[in-house]
């Protein structure tokens, strides 16, 4: 069946937009299942990118058990996992678009009424203040396909030029961090490396609870692996730990400086990767030499003997590697951290092999399809908006004109919320998050979004923080309800599926971009991409090539049939027509030799000379340093595995709201505790320069003294946090700012 609804579109003239089958009725089951059959999905939740197997009645979901023969999660899922599809009905549901009336109140409306106002409003605003007054923010949460068609939509088709995703708040270090040293954005390993390594070391990661199905490949490391825990805190994972290094917060360049030099010094360095396969590694060894172990001590506030006992774990322990995650990304020196440890990883040569690398764990399901899919600092496909030839490349896949591609990258989310609070944008569309929770500095970003002309957001719930700012909202279909791919942390490119109906009239964000195209005016452009597998084989055009090729994947069933592709899976030979042979049809679209693949097996890296780049800098001073009024050091971050973010999803399920505290909490020291009067579990107020908050306190000796730790998913934790960015990638640096606490 296929569903049609009408829509005003400028003026008179009636058009009539069609809908994939299936977007309002029933779950669509593939054509060879049978009703009550099992059909696969990867989760969408975290990256790691767990299969599961989705259990139907009547074509639609009841059930879901982890998925075996997965090479990602071996029949394991964490508790998200399993609560996935109860998240789907809660009474929040956004079941129609919301419009904003006169009253100031949000009212249902139909979706042609929604699409109008939509592209009324938006012309509108471009026609009185330039196209560039309307930006949009998207997400790492949404499949790839969808994502690359609101990148072209917005880009090539209503002449957006900026738009930035949820990723930069997330990602963008590491990004920066892997061009400027390997040349493409591109995490090397493979999670069988979690197996594989004799030394795993972890900094600025708390995979226990943020990435617990990873963590469990780490458990069933047979080598009795040595795990390096550096982080402030004691977490979960630091309690695994055979070395955990409590650094001061933000010290962790000079830590893996004052390492470099030690490891020179012991003669602990691969010279023979060093000269074959790097550039600069003489300026850098150089440098390091100012980080004695002295300086080093001072710099981080650990004993020389962990220092000490760190160099001789990384010189002597084998296969060693390295994963870092926001502890690392979120920093007023994000790019330079990370890339102070890829410079460790390059001088061992703990690169290439199995059990090593430099490894940036992402955070988000489909962060990495974000990376080189969503249009926004790069240009579809991991290409770049500055180069001639990548945009006469991709005008050609699309079969558009050249001229419609910008030659430059979007402004990033920063520059983004400043041009709004200066006046230069007026008009802001908000896909798949959430930042009047998720923003640093949540009082000003509030105040700042209160000065749009109009703000559209496009999500499943209408109660976010951001939806209940919106003047219009855009009713989406979520995971389970839509067809899709996402790549995981370890370039794993997996399958979602509609396995179940979305409420009422909400659509899968691909049908709604497509319903925009159309009464935009853009539609005629986009007509290729008719569905998520349509638009699939465009993107694997545009990779033709590429670090990330991905031609040599012949549709979606391939990608159930192996167990998820690694990229790059590049086609091989030439194409069957061309040859014209009676070879068999698929001879092209080889399965992958192994279901387990590491980039650099070779050595060769993506600048022009395949050379690996050193890069490094002194380090710079906290950005608020603790002071005599807020003499404490606030980190933030994940609380548990059952939260999600800003909770709109799961805090919906009843199973899970049971495995965390319901609100706000604050973790302090018990000897600050002491000092200050506050006894466990008492009411206490944090101040910041910017904010306040009013929590209970939670005494733990896993923070240091001087440090207070509150978990993100409260909405209170932003307003607290500070509005500075990594110099390079735009990355806020959510995870030090200086705060009072006291009892109330
Ligand atoms: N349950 C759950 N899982 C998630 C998510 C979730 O919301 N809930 N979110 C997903 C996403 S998008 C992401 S990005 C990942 C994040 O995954 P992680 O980065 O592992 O999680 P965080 O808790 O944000 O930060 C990790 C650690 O950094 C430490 N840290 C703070 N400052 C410093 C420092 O200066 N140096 C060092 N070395 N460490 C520091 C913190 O104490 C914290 O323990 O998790 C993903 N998985
Ligand atoms: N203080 C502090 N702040 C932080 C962090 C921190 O460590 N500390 N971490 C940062 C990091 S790493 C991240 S990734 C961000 C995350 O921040 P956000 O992206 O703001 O968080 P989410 O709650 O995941 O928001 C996703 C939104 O999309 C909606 N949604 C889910 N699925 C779909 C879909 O398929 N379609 C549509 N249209 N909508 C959907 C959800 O209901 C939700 O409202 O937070 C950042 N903020
Ligand atoms: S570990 Fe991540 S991908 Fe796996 S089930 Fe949990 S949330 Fe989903
Ligand atoms: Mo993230």
């Amino acid at each position: 069946m296929t569903s049609s609804i009408l829509v005003q579109h400028d003026g008179p003239l009636t058009r009539e937009l069609l809908l994939s089958p299936g977007d309002f009725g029933l779950g669509r089951v593939p054509d060879r299942v049978k009703p009550d059959a099992t059909v696969t999905s990867v989760c969408g939740y975290c990256s790691t990118g767990c299969n599961l197997n989705v259990h139907l009645r009547d074509g639609e979901a009841v059930n879901l058990s982890p998925a075996t023969p997965y090479p990602v999660n071996l029949g394991m899922a964490c508790p998200k996992g399993w609560e996935a599809l109860s998240v789907l009905d809660a009474v929040d549901r956004a079941t129609t678009p919301l419009l904003r009336g006169a009253d100031g109140k949000l009212e249902p409306v139909d979706w042609p009424t929604a699409l109008n106002t939509f592209c009324g409003r938006f012309k509108q605003i471009q026609q009185r203040h330039g196209t560039d007054s309307v930006a949009f923010l998207s997400t790492g949460q949404i499949p790839t396909e969808e994502m690359a068609l609101l990148g072209a939509l917005a880009k090539f088709g209503m002449g957006i030029r900026h738009g930035d995703g949820n990723t930069r708040q997330c990602m963008a270090t590491a990004v920066v961090a892997y061009k400027q040293a390997f040349g493409f954005d591109a995490p090397p390993y493979t999670y069988a490396d979690f197996e594989e390594s004799d030394v795993l070391v972890f900094i600025g990661a708390n995979p226990c609870l943020a990435h617990p199905i990873m963590w469990e490949r780490v458990m069933r490391n047979p080598h009795s692996p040595e795990i390096v825990v550096v982080d402030p805190r004691t977490t979960e994972t630091a309690m695994n730990a055979t070395l955990h290094l409590s650094l001061a917060p933000k010290s962790d360049m000079a830590l893996f400086y004052g390492l470099a030099r030690l490891l020179i010094e012991r003669g602990a360095v691969d010279e023979g990767f060093i000269e074959r396969h790097t550039n600069g590694f003489y300026e850098f060894a150089q440098f390091v030499e100012e980080y004695t172990l002295k300086l080093t001590c001072e710099l981080t506030g650990l004993p020389a003997s962990s220092i000490e006992r760190f160099a001789e774990v990384v010189a002597d322990g084998g296969r060693v590697s390295f994963w870092w995650t926001m502890g690392v990304n979120q920093s007023h020196q994000g790019v330079r951290t990370a890339q102070a440890i890829i410079n460790v990883a390059l001088m061992t040569g703990n690169i290439g092999r199995p059990g090593t690398g430099a490894n940036s764990i992402t955070g988000q399901c489909n962060a990495m399809g974000s990376r080189l899919f969503s249009n926004t600092t790069n240009l579809l496909g991991g290409h770049d908006f500055g180069n001639a030839e990548h945009r006469q490349k991709v005008a050609d896949v699309l079969g558009i004109d050249e001229s419609l591609i910008p030659h430059e990258a979007s402004m990033a989310y920063p520059e983004i919320i400043e041009g709004i609070l200066r006046g230069k944008i007026k008009g802001l569309w908000v896909v798949c998050t959430n930042p009047l929770h998720s923003w640093i500095h949540q009082n000003q970003c509030r105040d700042i979004l209160d000065r749009l002309d109009f703000l559209v957001v496009q999500d499943m719930y209408r109660s976010t923080e951001t939806a209940q700012q919106a003047d219009l909202i855009l009713s989406a279909a979520g995971w389970g309800e839509k067809d899709g791919t996402f790549i995981n942390s370890e370039r794993r490119i997996g399958r979602i599926r509609k396995v179940k109906r979305a409420p009422g009239q909400a659509l899968a964000d691909f049908s709604i971009f497509r319903l925009i195209a159309d009464t935009w005016g853009c539609g005629e452009m986009l007509k290729d991409w008719t569905s998520p597998e349509a638009a699939f084989q465009i993107l694997k055009r545009l990779t033709a090539g590429q670090p990330c090729d991905i031609t040599g994947i012949r549709d979606y069933d391939m990608l159930d049939e192996c167990g998820g592709i690694q990229w790059p899976h590049p086609e091989v030979g030439t194409r069957k027509s061309e040859r014209g042979t009676g070879d068999s049809p698929t001879s092209d679209f080889r399965v992958p030799t192994s279901p387990e693949r590491r980039l650099f097996s070779d050595g060769r890296f993506y600048h022009a000379d395949g050379r690996a780049k050193f890069l490094f800098e002194d380090p710079r001073p906290l950005s608020e340093p603790p002071s005599e009024k807020y003499p404490l050091i606030l980190l933030t971050g994940r609380g548990s595995a059952s939260q999600w973010h800003t909770q709109t999803r799961t805090s919906k399920s009843a199973v899970l709201r049971k495995l965390y505290p319901q609100a706000v909490y604050v973790e302090l020291n018990p000897s600050d505790a002491r000092r200050l009067g506050i006894a466990h579990h008492e009411r206490i107020e944090v101040t910041s320069q910017r904010g306040h908050l009013t929590a209970t306190a939670f005494l733990t000796p896993t923070v240091q003294p001087g440090q207070v730790f509150i978990p993100m998913h409260y909405e209170e934790a932003n307003r607290l946090t500070d509005a500075v960015f990594d110099p390079y990638s735009r990355q806020p640096s959510y995870k030090a700012c200086a705060v009072a606490v006291r009892r109330i």
